[in-house]
């Protein structure tokens, strides 16, 4: 299967920097499409339920007082392979170590514990990409 779905997050860093129409921008050139957007204060609830292959990491708490700080963007992008290729425009983890041209090496600042403020989320498998878009966009049904 081709065409594929994943869940983008643009996280409340990046909205407060005003980096939402760059990220957009970026998504969008590489040829992928845009199939839902929301701007959207997350609940803790939903951070957990999202999070929840992290639930245990000394990290959880902190990581959920950053996604909650404010608005963050929530997308769900259209496109051949966008599952890998998103994760690959998007760079490592840690933005001191993402690679210049991706979206954490350019735009992300200096690692930073304990809330590691990182840009962007993407989904990380076809699995992890049906439950999250699912959460996120409980609305949005298509299936071609
Ligand atoms: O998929 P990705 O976002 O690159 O990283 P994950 O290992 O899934 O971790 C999710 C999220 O948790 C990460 O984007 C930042 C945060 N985090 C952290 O704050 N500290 C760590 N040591 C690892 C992850
Ligand atoms: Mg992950």
């Amino acid at each position: 299967p081709d065409k594929e779905h994943t869940l983008v997050l643009i996280k409340p860093d990046a909205y407060e920097r005003g980096l939402t129409g760059e990220i957009l921008r970026r998504i969008e050139v590489k040829g992928y499409r845009l199939k839902g957007l929301k701007v959207k204060k997350a609940s803790r609830e939903l951070l957990t339920a999202h999070y929840v292959e992290h639930k245990d990491q000394p990290f959880f708490p902190a990581l959920l007082d950053y996604m909650s700080s404010g608005p963050l963007v929530a997308v769900v992008v259209e496109g051949d392979r966008v599952i890998e290729g998103f994760r690959t425009m998007m760079g490592q983890t840690n933005p001191t170590l993402a690679a210049p041209g991706t979206i954490r090496g350019d735009l992300g600042r200096d690692w930073k514990t304990p809330a590691v403020q990182n840009v962007v989320h993407g989904s990380d498998s076809p699995t992890s990409a049906d439950r999250e878009i699912a959460l996120w966009f409980p609305e949005l049904v298509f299936k071609d």
